[in-house]
């Protein structure tokens, strides 16, 4: 490969229009991080930047929903995900805004400079447009009949059921999501990016130039060219967003696709005044962290987009990965199936490094994976716990106990002291190796190596039988013991880096760097160490079990919050009405009906009568709690037997979206035989 001078980092901006979740650190953040981290202990110059994308319309959709301004929405996502980042350890250089001054004007001046190029092809086009809410419908306004797979809420850009990608038009019954009305098309004017021009340098660029790339990305930028590329607009009819910055572009602003990507040059402006040096000298290794529903726009558009302006160098890698699915469903914000990163934090209070390693560990690198909290709990307490923390905790408390501390010393080395230690760089290459191919999860295996190792190493000599016998061996046994401790908080930093930093405090060393390693000198004899405290805590299966209630909770709670109310029955006369007979009556007496799960007996007095009804309402009371409650009860309808039991009228009940009965009751304590009218 080229010898680069240095490296730019970009991670995926995410929407400012909510929390981020646990799919988009496995898939963007915590790869990216874990990358840049090894980068910097290998002394090389990185600028990892990143930022909230706080333009696009699910933003104005959430905000008028809320009742609330665009930019009241991305604040508050901005200012979530950016603490939620930092204390998950994820080390921007910089956490930028698409909403800042330095990223409108750049993105400004990058659409300026090509259409003075002229490298946009002006074109009126039919619309979408509602006449009720006098605006034009920028993609995911609309909603409609996917005409291939005929789900009926596909979007005017995509359809998230089958994945293929649409122009509003395609829709059969487009809706306006702003009214519910049908739209109408109407002429407008944008500006287009011509992916055709660039179709036959793109094809060289990238299926010649960048066979290295990941086979899913390769394979996705693939059949997008064979599919034939077409011009691609880059102005939208909305009113948030930096504006088309020519003449006769009022109500336009820039796509939010076109602006977001030249976030990662604003950035690294507001990074450093020497932000060229990043963009346009090709000395630099240009590489984009993305999930894989971004890989057309970092892999096409972006670098057409750059390749137009000319002045810029291109991506070198774009290691997109797959996705991270949650308890075996595909995590969804709008349905509310997923963890939240903030809450985690909030929950998991120190506990950011197992997150890291569970993300890790599971990276859906090559094909979509699963996230369940048995798999957290069970590489916390049988990884995390067992090897990493337990080998370390018993390197120190050995050395406190035997050597008050102290570091000490080795003398003859048997083979087997001499076969460990020469485990050590051969484990580190192997790491190495893998972190520069982009293979995390693979390198984070083999750095749990070096504490399988310690562990094994530790297992095997048991120090704790021969302190009685061979003071001297014990003492090579720890010293040995504590190197690969130190080597550790080396090998492992890029992906816990707050056990590193642990590590470091117990050993009281500064930091190894990555050349010293794998050395069996890295501390010295008689240095002083300090007591360790644990490194990871058993997860109990009570947590487990709180987590997944939760989630389940959490989408409920979100269906019955969406479900509309039943439409409207036929309307019937006013004496069809007055011949129900509707009375309060109080409950006197409740229970169960026997080998059935869902029926009550209660006993009520009507105020007309005391009579039996059988309620299927088990399920949402208990029998004992509801005595003395009142009720409203039908009591001229006819008597049905339900198991044996004669029931004489019905109990009426409100039914709640996720299908609980509540009773409607006064609101006051009324007299039995009331009627309600
Ligand atoms: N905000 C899409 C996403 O979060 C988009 C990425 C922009 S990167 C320039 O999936
Ligand atoms: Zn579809």
């Amino acid at each position: 490969m080229k010898d680069y001078k240095r490296y730019l980092i970009t991670a995926a901006l995410p929407y400012a229009n909510g929390p981020v979740h646990l799919g988009h650190l496995a898939g963007v953040y915590v790869p990216a991080d874990i990358y840049v981290r090894y980068l910097r202990q290998r002394g090389r110059d990185v600028a990892f930047v990143c930022g909230s994308d706080e333009h696009g319309v699910p933003i104005t959709i959430k905000a008028k929903k809320e009742g609330v301004s665009s930019q009241d929405i991305v604040d508050r996502y901005h200012k979530i995900n950016k603490k939620a980042f930092t204390d998950l350890g994820i080390s921007f250089d910089i956490y930028s805004r698409t909403t800042s001054p330095t990223h409108r004007e750049t993105a400004s001046e990058f659409f300026k400079l090509l259409y003075e190029k002229g490298e946009f092809i002006e074109k009126t086009t039919k619309q979408y447009f509602d006449t009720g809410a006098n605006q034009f419908l920028a993609d995911r306004y609309i909603t409609g009949t996917c005409p291939k797979c005929h789900n009926e809420e596909a979007y005017g850009d995509q359809c998230e059921s089958c994945g293929t990608s649409l122009n509003p038009t395609d829709l059969i019954n487009p809706k306006s999501r702003l009214s519910g009305n049908a739209p109408e098309l109407r002429d407008t004017k944008h500006w287009f990016l011509p992916l055709d021009k660039y179709e036959p340098w793109l094809k060289e660029w990238i299926l010649e130039e960048n066979k290295h790339w990941k086979p899913n990305v390769y394979g996705q930028c693939k059949s997008w060219i064979d599919a034939g590329l077409q011009p691609r607009a880059v102005s939208r009819d909305l009113d948030w967003g930096i504006p088309v910055p020519v003449e006769g572009a009022e109500g336009k602003v820039l796509y939010v696709w076109f602006d977001a990507p030249i976030g990662y040059i604003s950035a690294t402006k507001e990074l450093t005044p020497d932000w060229e040096k990043y963009w346009k000298d090709d000395a630099t290794r240009m590489i984009h962290f993305i999930g894989k529903d971004n890989i057309v726009f970092h892999c096409i558009i972006f670098p057409t987009m750059l390749k137009a302006d000319g002045s810029y160098i291109l991506p070198e890698n774009v290691p997109a990965n797959e996705f991270l699915n949650l308890e075996g469903d595909k995590i969804s914000t709008s349905k509310n199936w997923a963890v939240w990163l903030h809450e985690y934090l909030e929950e998991f209070p120190g506990k950011q490094d197992v997150l890291r390693y569970v993300l890790c560990a599971n990276s859906p690198e090559a094909k979509d994976n699963d996230f369940t909290w048995k798999d957290y709990q069970t590489r916390n307490n049988n990884e995390l716990v067992a090897v990493l923390g337990n080998f370390v905790n018993r390197a120190l408390v050995l050395t406190h106990k035997y050597f008050d501390g102290k570091v000490p010393e080795a003398g003859d080395l048997t083979d087997f002291d001499k076969d460990i230690i020469a485990q050590m760089p051969k484990i580190k290459d192997k790491v190495e190796a893998s972190l520069e191919n982009f293979r995390l999860r693979e390198a984070l295996a083999f750095a749990m190596e070096l504490a399988r190792l310690g562990n094994k190493y530790l297992a095997e000599s048991e120090p704790w039988k021969l302190i009685k016998t061979d003071e001297a061996r014990v003492k090579t046994i720890l010293n040995i013991s504590l190197q690969i401790t130190a080597n550790l908080s080396t090998v492992i930093e890029a992906f816990l880096p707050d056990t590193a930093k642990k590590l470091r405090e117990f050993l009281n060393i500064n930091v190894i760097s990555w050349e010293d390693a794998a050395q069996a000198n890295n501390v010295a004899a008689g240095h002083q160490t300090n007591k360790p405290s644990l490194l990871f805590e058993k997860v109990e299966d009570s947590q487990v079990e709180f987590q997944v209630e939760k989630l389940h909770k959490a989408k409920a709670a979100n269906e019955a919050a969406n479900a509309e109310a039943e439409p409207q029955k036929p309307n019937v006369s006013f004496d069809d009405f007055t011949k129900m007979d509707i009375r309060i009556g109080t409950i006197l007496e409740a229970k169960k009906v026997a080998k059935t799960k869902k029926l009550l007996q209660l006993k009520i007095d009507t105020g007309i009568d005391t009579r039996t009804v059988v309620s299927g309402i088990a399920e949402y009371y208990e029998p004992e709690k509801i005595i003395g409650k009142q009720v409203s009860i039908l009591v001229n309808l006819e008597t049905r037997k339900i198991r044996g039991i004669e029931s004489q009228g019905m109990i009426l009940m409100a039914e709640d979206a996720d299908g609980t009965l509540r009773f409607v009751e006064p609101s006051e304590n009324t007299k039995e035989g009331s009627q309600v009218s």
